[in-house]
């Protein structure tokens, strides 16, 4: 008995046989059945199983069965189940392997077809009894319940390399802004052959003396998905703007689990929305470990319970400068902004003296300037505010005349990628503030 938790776990690994083996394929074995026998009900009995005696995950086994019904009435439609089994009682609980869809078996008929079944990926590695459970759904009502299952031989489940499999993913926020910590926790076990820990030893420049440390011999990441496929997407994205959390794992034997912690910080570029929590495990893109199966190396968590992800928005406060100054001065002009939702730690803010005065936040915010600066700026989640001095120099350009100017700023949250502009900003129509009046003065 492995319990409930394999039995969901390998859910998704089953392999199901569905065909059908109707009368024409039967055997109606001459075993006697009593004449006059008061049995009013069908009798599905299994009386023999065999298989191979050992196999690794994700191998096709070809397996021996036979039923029998043994009441003097037919018998309708039911299941054949396969399964590993710890012990010899087969139950559904077990890990299952294959089902077989029987039409149906007359009175007195047997059924021995072989069947070919895959061992699941992620059985842990060990000896288990090759296991079989007619009608477990109880769709046949039957004279003898007890005589439905039957346990074969035992088969030795062997691996050759590890297989590392995520078992849990969790986190307790429900919100985060983009830019903000969130915590999570995961589980990753190791079902095929051990990985080993080992030691990385150097010299510290500093001190001279030799410093040891476990070598990390895979890493786990979590993630934030937006769908519930976890691809190498999720972790190229986060590779590429560092928001991605990962944790080190020095080794783990056959049948170990080790406990993840993470400490991520949302990535600032992240779209607002909602979210899956996802643990990967190895890199898949560039892994560590060769395993016997990679496909499950990735599980979406957290009971179905998304992250609501709230993006930056970024708002201009003040901005201010010199209210004259000589065509060909430097000037010290300032701006403050706040965040009002998401954090924005890498915005670029654009410094301009320009003619027109309209505060009006949109593309030709900044077309009548005639000198811009840019600097970066950095803000944390909600309300924090930052601000940025920058010098900048009134170049006497051809076009510059003496006259009334106006201090703009202009401050915007996103990134390039593949010559295209991104941004997660919630609302950019705040991002634009005109300061104060600057009168320039020929050099
Ligand atoms: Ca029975
Ligand atoms: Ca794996
Ligand atoms: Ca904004």
């Amino acid at each position: 008995m492995l319990g409930k938790f394999f039995s969901s776990r390998f859910q998704r690994a089953e392999k199901v046989v569905l065909y059908c083996l109707c009368t024409a394929a039967l055997v109606v074995a001459g075993f006697p059945v009593a004449a006059g026998a008061q049995q009013a009900y069908p009798d599905i009995a299994a009386t023999s199983l065999s298989g191979p005696g050992s196999a690794t995950p994700l191998q096709a086994i070809s397996v021996t069965y036979t039923i029998r019904n043994l009441g003097q009435v037919d018998a309708g439609g039911f299941n054949l189940g396969f399964y590993l089994s710890s012990d010899s009682a087969i139950t559904t609980a077990d890990i299952p392997i294959g089902t077989v869809s029987v039409c149906g078996l007359p009175a007195g008929a047997q059924l021995t077809v072989p069947v070919t079944l895959t061992i699941p990926s992620g059985v842990p590695m060990g000896t288990y009894y090759l296991g079989m459970a007619a009608d477990a759904e109880g769709y046949v009502a039957e004279s003898d319940e007890t005589n439905n299952s039957l346990a074969g031989n035992l088969i030795q489940i062997v691996y050759n390399l590890p297989d590392l499999v995520p078992t849990a993913v969790s986190t307790t926020a429900t919100t985060v802004y983009t830019g903000e910590n969130i915590s999570a926790s995961g589980t990753v076990v190791n079902y095929g052959a051990p990985i080993p820990c080992t030691l990385h030893c150097y010299t510290d420049d500093d001190t001279g003396e030799q410093v040891c440390e476990d070598r990390v011999a895979f890493k786990t990441a979590f993630v934030l998905s937006s769908d519930n496929l976890l691809t190498g997407h999720e972790f190229a994205y986060f590779y590429r703007f560092g928001s991605i959390a990962y944790r080190g794992v020095c080794g783990l034997g056959t049948g170990q689990s080790t406990a993840v912690n993470f400490d991520a910080t949302v990535n600032p570029y992240l779209m607002p929305g909602d979210y899956n929590v996802g643990l990967i495990v190895d890199d898949l893109q560039y892994p560590m470990v060769s395993q016997t199966d990679v496909s499950n190396d990735t599980l979406v968590g957290n009971n179905g319970n998304k992250v609501t992800v709230i993006g930056p928005d970024l708002v201009m406060v003040d901005v201010s400068g010199p209210e004259s100054a000589r065509i060909g001065d430097t000037i010290n002009v300032s701006t403050t902004a706040k965040t009002l939702a998401g954090g924005a730690p890498t915005s670029d803010v654009r410094f301009c003296i320009c003619t027109n005065p309209d505060p009006a936040c949109t593309a030709d915010f900044l077309s009548s300037c005639i000198r811009c600066v840019n600097r970066g700026m950095s803000l944390a989640p909600l309300e924090t505010s930052s601000t940025v001095a920058t010098p900048m120099t009134i170049w006497p350009q051809y076009n510059t005349l003496p006259g009334i100017y106006y201090i703009k700023a202009f401050a915007e949250i996103g990134f390039m990628h593949e010559d295209s502009w991104f941004s997660n900003e919630v609302d950019r129509s705040n991002n634009c503030m005109v300061g104060n009046q600057i009168t320039l003065t020929a050099p």
